[in-house]
């Protein structure tokens, strides 16, 4: 449609616009605009999230690779981000967003990746647990449930959506945990309870890790610990697990998310083992945007 747009000249678009509206394109959808290209309608804007994320700096990558030399990724919050969804999605507005797996916004709203024929977003990402180095023979209880933690995306989907619907942190936790006795207990099989130990864990303000934080802190403390959960940037927080100033996290993205962070501070922490398989992060539109590709906001 952009060819249009430069072929006729004025005159013709507005002649070519009757015409257009008459096809359907009057249905009320703001920025469905056919004269425009996806570029146009989002203000060649991509929503991104925190910039520590390992997700913006994969999305400036891609933004090389894929030539959107136009395009600008603006920085926020990850609550920011689902909240310029939602206003788009209310509205059917064009959007594009930093999105990621598992999320509760599949769940709330019907979006789809964008394909990534270059490979921009690697392939399947993991979540790992991290550790501070000395952390097994400091805290060995802690150590081994940390290592033994790991749950399905369905089991986060459930603690996620609770909490997005409202639900108090540590209520979602408690009420997973209430209905998932079974995993809690291969979590903290052949381990003894300890006697107050003080255990520091690090989290970012991302939807998943806030579910994975809160429900790891009631097992812990269910096993005698005395949990504190710090919420960080992701740059401090791999800070803190490398200079010892926070235990553990559970919101290590590998091997591409957060690459750059398990580079700079190899050899400084350790990996207890991952907590989820087949996770993923990419660009995200709602389903009734008429693109597929990465390359398609090229166009
Ligand atoms: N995320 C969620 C993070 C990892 C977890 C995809 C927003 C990131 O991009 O660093």
């Amino acid at each position: 449609m952009r060819l249009t747009k430069k072929v006729l000249g004025l005159g013709a678009v507005a002649l070519l616009a009757v015409g257009l509206a008459a096809c359907g394109n009057d249905d009320g959808k703001a920025g469905a605009d056919s004269t425009q290209t996806v570029g146009e309608s989002v203000k060649y804007k991509i929503t991104g999230i925190d910039p520590g994320a390992g997700i913006m700096e994969a999305t400036e990558k891609a933004m090389e690779e894929y030539d959107l030399t136009e395009w600008d990724l603006v920085s926020g919050s990850s609550a920011a981000m689902t909240a310029a969804l939602k206003k788009a999605y209310d509205k059917e507005e064009p959007i594009v967003v930093t999105g990621w797996t598992p999320h509760w916004k599949f769940a709330k709203y019907e979006l789809k990746y964008l394909e990534d024929p270059k490979g921009a977003y690697g392939d399947e990402e993991q979540i790992r647990t991290i550790g501070r180095t000395g952390l097994q023979a400091d805290l060995p209880e802690a150590y081994q449930i940390l290592s033994q933690f790991k749950w399905t995306e369905e089991d986060m989907g459930k603690v996620m959506i609770a909490i997005q619907e409202g639900e108090k942190e540590a209520v979602a936790a408690q009420n997973w945990i209430d209905d998932n006795a079974d995993k809690v207990a291969e979590w903290t099989a052949g381990v003894d309870k300890v006697d107050g130990d003080k255990i520091k864990l690090a989290y970012v303000a991302w939807d998943s890790e806030i579910a994975s934080h809160n429900v790891i802190k009631l097992v812990l403390e269910e096993m005698g610990y005395n949990v504190i959960l710090t919420q960080v940037e992701a740059g401090p927080l791999w800070t803190a697990i490398a200079d010892g100033s926070a235990d553990a996290s559970l919101a290590a993205w590998l091997p591409l998310t957060h690459k750059t962070y398990a580079d700079k501070f190899e050899g400084k922490f350790e990996e207890l083992g991952i907590n989820m398989e087949g996770v993923k992060v990419g660009l995200v539109v709602p389903k009734y945007m008429d693109i597929t590709s990465i390359e398609d906001l090229k166009k």
